[in-house]
């Protein structure tokens, strides 16, 4: 029987930023298309909590708690990782956070922890588990971009800046690594109903713009993420690098 381009079984998948929102929404996307998937997060028991979740819906997880922000840190982490587990065939480079402010009042600190959160993790880890990527000739990397990787919106200057440098670092990727077999692309969510959204949902002027705003007219909900991931993660997109695919209910499509 002809293998199914989408089925991801034995596979395994690291996610960062994994124990919740659209890191654990991709983690059980791709579990459910039968990889094993390794998450990865700040808080030890929040991603012990993530990883039994999925566990009881059958998905093979495991974690592997490092900080995505230093660049040792992550050496040692994928190193452990493909010593105790096996090697890392796809990577989904999802760590983010979202620190909102006025642009003119932003303080280094607010600034620094945005881009190395959201962007220089996203190096380190790329490069880490590309050497044995490149080595078995095949891979797939998928980093988590945004809306924001195009548009900006009063207050989120760090987060827009990081969002639109790690889709060019997604092109880069592919610049350098499409040649030997690996597959980089990204993601762009539009508005998800996650934590990290959850200060707009609660303001109704947000609420009522967003769902003017948005052609389907809602928040995107974390499941429909899975279809996305699981397509940059499986066979089916062989020929596919250095694209952004928006999930963003037409968002970026209208003014
Ligand atoms: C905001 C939101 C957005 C979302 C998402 C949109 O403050 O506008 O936090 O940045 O997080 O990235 O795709
Ligand atoms: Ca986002």
């Amino acid at each position: 029987m002809a293998r199914n381009l989408f089925d991801l079984s034995g596979r395994r998948a690291l996610l960062t930023g994994s124990s919740q929102g659209i890191g654990l929404a991709l983690a059980r996307g791709l579990g459910e298309a039968g990889a094993e998937v390794v998450l990865n997060g700040r808080d030890a028991a929040k991603l012990e909590r993530a990883a039994a979740g999925l566990r009881e819906a059958g998905i093979a997880a495991r974690t592997a708690g490092f900080d995505v922000t230093d660049s040792q840190a992550v050496e040692a982490g994928v190193a452990r990782i493909e010593a105790e587990f096996g090697p890392i065939d796809i990577l989904c480079n999802n760590a983010g956070v979202n620190l909102r402010g006025a642009l003119e009042a932003m303080p280094d600190a607010t600034w620094h922890e945005v881009i190395a959160t959201n962007l220089h993790s996203a190096f380190y880890c790329a490069r880490a588990v590309a050497k044995g990527m490149i080595a078995r000739g095949r891979g797939k990397i998928i980093n988590t971009c945004s809306v924001m990787s195009m548009l900006g919106r009063p207050t989120t200057g760090p987060y827009t800046a990081s969002k639109g440098a790690i889709s060019m670092l997604t092109k880069a990727m592919c610049a350098d690594w499409a040649q030997h077999g690996l597959q980089c692309n990204g993601i762009a969510p539009g508005y998800f109903s996650t934590e990290l959204t959850a200060p707009l949902r609660a303001d109704a002027a947000f609420n009522d713009w967003l769902c003017k705003r948005t052609p389907a007219g809602r928040w995107g909900e974390l499941p429909e993420l899975a279809g996305a991931a699981v397509f940059l993660a499986s066979d089916a997109s062989s020929y596919v690098n250095g694209h952004l695919l928006y999930v963003d209910g037409g968002l970026t499509s209208v003014v």
